[in-house]
């Protein structure tokens, strides 16, 4: 930066050398940073990521209701919750026509968001647009359009069939509605959920223990810097592309650190390594400093989890029996979450 800022006094804007020394020091910039991740010692930290990828448009819109949402449960005694859910894409263009995705459905997210506001929180649902979400996740495809029939006079009615399954789930969903107590958050790319996810945090900060942290979403560890992505679609014409992924800060340090220290943060951890579950749940939190990591391999996630603290940790195994008859480990997951979360507000 030095050598550039000298540079610039000799050679102002306007002077023919000034183009091309820019050019090069951009080159040297990013052969720099190219090193720097490429030997993997070094990612950027959280500020120059927040820095150099900058906040999507919408997000002064969303900050907002983030905040009135936790100063509306401010000064009551529900406890709030934000759950992150689903998987988060890293665009390979400016124009994006192609991106990173992983696998995650949302499943885990949407159905734990359902067990908090049973409980009683306010749940701020930060998904992955079009992932599963509370309440339309029973219905899939087309299950919905099937619940209906077209009756006299063209009106429509509810196959009485379908109503021991639609019922239920409306009358929670009007009472989650009705109560105030669901904000839905989208977010599509790995930037704009780092942004989200900092600005509630920060909104959550006020509600001091109250508050709980469930970060289920499958967050890239990779991404590509916006100012190496090329402006357009990639073309198929020239030489194959050399995709360079640069590593992503670790959010959770300063989340945990400095924008919600007081609140009671869940991260979850997955492998398809089981060996190495409780080991990389143990090494982040001590990393991190967190409340507990709730460790999960990606074949198995739905029947087993493992809930890791600085103290312990023991499994939740779902039993056959209770998988046949339709029960989720998100029930399970969500009332082990309850009593430590109460603890932890009482400790307080
Ligand atoms: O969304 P889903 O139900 O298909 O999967 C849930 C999950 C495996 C993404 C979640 O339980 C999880 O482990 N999230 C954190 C992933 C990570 O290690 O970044």
């Amino acid at each position: 930066t030095l050598c550039f800022y000298v540079l610039y006094l000799y050679f102002p804007f306007d002077s023919v050398l000034f183009h091309p020394i820019v050019y090069l020091g951009r080159k040297l910039l990013l052969l720099y940073r190219v090193n720097r991740n490429v030997t993997g010692m070094n990612p950027i930290s959280w500020e120059e990521f927040f820095s150099s990828n900058l906040a999507p448009k919408d997000l002064d819109c969303k900050k907002k209701s983030i905040e009135l949402f936790c100063k509306k449960f401010s000064s009551s005694k529900t406890n709030v919750v934000l759950v992150t859910s689903g998987g988060t894409t890293v665009p390979l263009e400016h124009n994006t026509v192609r991106f990173v995705d992983n696998f995650s459905a949302g499943t885990r997210g949407s159905a734990s968001a359902e067990y908090f506001l049973k409980a009683g929180y306010a749940v701020i649902f930060m998904h992955r647009h079009k992932s599963l979400e509370p309440f339309t996740r029973h219905f899939t495809g087309d299950e919905i359009l099937d619940c209906l029939l077209i009756a006299e006079k063209d009106t429509i009615e509810v196959a009485s069939m379908k109503v021991p399954k639609l019922l239920p789930v409306l009358k929670e969903r009007r009472e989650a509605l009705d109560s105030g107590r669901l904000l839905m958050v989208p977010f599509t790319h790995l930037t704009e959920y780092l942004w989200l996810l900092r600005v509630s945090s920060e909104a959550m900060g006020a509600l001091g223990s109250r508050a709980m942290l469930y970060l289920a979403a499958a967050v890239s560890d990779f991404y590509i810097p916006t100012d190496q992505m090329p402006e357009h679609k990639m073309q198929s014409s020239g030489s194959p592309p050399a995709i360079s992924l640069h590593l992503v800060p670790k959010i959770l340090r300063p989340l945990v650190a400095e924008w919600v220290p007081n609140a009671f943060v869940v991260s979850f951890k997955l492998e398809t390594d089981p060996n190495l579950l409780v080991k990389k749940s143990q090494e982040a939190l001590k990393n991190y400093k967190h409340k507990l990591v709730i460790a999960n391999e990606l074949h198995s996630r739905k029947s087993k989890v493992i809930l890791v603290t600085s103290e312990n940790h023991r499994e939740i195994v779902m039993t056959k029996e209770e998988l046949d008859a339709g029960l989720e480990i998100e029930h399970h997951i969500i009332s082990e979450l309850l009593s430590l979360h109460s603890l932890f507000i009482s400790s307080n």
